[in-house]
């Protein structure tokens, strides 16, 4: 759906429910007007400077109060969305916003559309699209890495490095065309080898973003770690300590859990998807078998596997294989539970725990964390890719630039190698939102919350 720029929109941009305050926000060309139409205070909005804030009634029709409110006024293009805006704070009762709402609504606003505001402070130049990507990130972020990953990506990093690449790639297309206007005169103003060169340092700092998307993919949506064994191993137990409270039925009867369950588990800033799996056994019988087709399910989907066996039932190499044929290597942990009864046990592991007793659970954490962060590299000082729509289109520059560079090498004419590096452009200026099409941004945006 085409929205207008020109509308005055509003919405409540705090949660529906109860709280203490709640907010109405209201932009566009006619945002004061209409909050004024509505608003009885000592001074009239209109005439109130920018970045002010104003007590004032608001009425029904019959004057009857719906609440007193504070108001504070924007004027374009000082504000979020670039436009005049007005911020409504009200006591935080969704009869009272409602209410509110429905007069902006008949003196001249429209209801907004999901992330309208940031879509709208997009389109007036406030903001990239990373920047405004990063808006919604910040607000649905659960875990203290893809926060501070949002939070730099609202900062500018990501756009800043996509925008050097960019400056670099059109300064250089820019000598190639215009060597081509100069064909005839066979003026020259840049060497193959230089170019080569340049275009190779920005093909490695693409490559590492582009590297840097698997982690960034689990800082943002969490490491999914399934719990494998033999049944009776103690994987319930073990997911139950995790969480603190007794999520799985844990008892001695081999097959007490059938279905996988998921719970969370938030640990050294990172979101873990825990997965209790059923014991894998020969089946005895149809729902046993089904148990079991879901345990396999979720070694195939998880980032790391905790395969777990005890000193009582013994390492099962044949259970190990198994599992090894549906995941890799790395991605493993051999854990040996059940260390309190002091068994003995040569099996070769990783770490040794008690679910009962507490036992190495600290450490097994510090593991997951670690490996986490090592089956997908990355430093600190890099930027971290954590949108899908960015690492695609870094993947199209990559392959681009690939390309140019191979055009280089095999000494092809001029025009293809600025063509590839138009087409890199392209891909960059897609990622900051320089180009896009209706269909990106309502993708976009329609997954914003209303009022942002
Ligand atoms: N001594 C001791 N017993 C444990 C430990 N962890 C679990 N158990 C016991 O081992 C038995 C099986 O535990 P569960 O957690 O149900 O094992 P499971 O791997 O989920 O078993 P299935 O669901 O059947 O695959 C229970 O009696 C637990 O109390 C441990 O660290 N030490
Ligand atoms: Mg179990």
């Amino acid at each position: 759906m085409k929205i207008s720029l020109e509308d005055t929109i509003a919405a409540i941009a705090t949660p529906g429910g109860v709280g203490a305050l709640a907010i109405i926000r209201v932009s566009g060309n006619r945002a004061i007007e209409c909050v004024d139409n509505i608003f009885s205070g000592k001074t009239s909005l209109k005439k109130s400077p920018t970045h002010t804030i104003h007590y004032g009634k608001i009425f029904e029709d019959n004057q009857s109060l719906i609440d007193d409110v504070m108001v504070s006024v924007f004027h374009r293009p000082h504000s979020f969305t670039g436009e005049n805006s007005v911020e409504i704070t009200t006591h935080g009762n969704p009869l009272i916003t409602q209410k509110i709402l429905s007069k902006l609504v008949k003196n001249g606003t429209r209801l907004a559309e999901p992330g309208e505001f940031t879509k709208r402070a997009y389109l007036n130049g406030r903001m990239d699209l990373t920047q405004a990507e990063a808006v919604q990130d910040i607000i649905t972020s659960r875990t203290e890495a893809s926060l501070k990953g949002a939070r730099n990506q609202l900062n500018g990093f990501l756009s800043k490095r996509v925008n050097s690449f960019r400056e670099a790639l059109i300064h250089m297309a820019s000598l190639l065309e215009l060597e081509l206007d100069f064909v005839e005169e066979d003026i020259s103003f840049t060497s193959p080898k230089e170019m080569d060169v340049k275009i190779s340092g920005i093909l490695d700092e693409i490559r590492t973003m582009c590297d840097s998307y698997a982690f960034g993919r689990v800082m943002k949506e969490g490491i999914h770690v399934a719990l494998v064994g033999l049944p009776n191993t103690g994987k319930s137990s073990l997911l139950n300590y995790f969480l603190k409270e007794n999520r799985a039925i844990v008892s001695d009867i081999p097959g007490t859990t059938r279905d996988t369950i998921q719970e969370e588990l938030q640990y050294g800033g990172l979101l873990f998807h825990l997965s209790d799996t059923a014991g894998i056994r020969q089946a005895q019988d149809l729902i046993e078998e089904e148990g079991i087709t879901r345990s396999n399910q979720a070694i195939r989907d998880a980032d790391l596997v905790l395969f777990l066996f005890d000193a009582q039932s013994g390492f099962s190499e044949e259970l190990y294989h198994h599992v090894q044929d549906l995941t890799d290597e790395i991605r493993m942990i051999r854990v040996m539970n059940k260390v309190d009864l002091k068994l003995e046990c040569d099996s070769a592991r990783d770490i040794d725990v008690s679910a009962l007793t507490g036992d190495g659970m600290n450490e097994l954490l510090e593991i997951l964390k670690s490996r986490a962060i090592s089956i997908h590299p990355y430093t600190e000082k890099s930027i971290v890719v954590t949108n899908i729509r960015h690492f695609h289109a870094l993947e199209k520059s990559k392959t681009c630039l690939e390309r140019a560079r191979q055009s280089l090498e095999e000494q092809l004419s001029q025009e293809f190698i600025a063509m590839d590096l138009r087409e890199a452009i392209q891909e960059l200026d897609e990622i900051i939102g320089i180009v896009t099409t209706d269909d990106v941004l309502n993708n976009i945006f329609s997954k914003f919350c209303i009022g942002k």
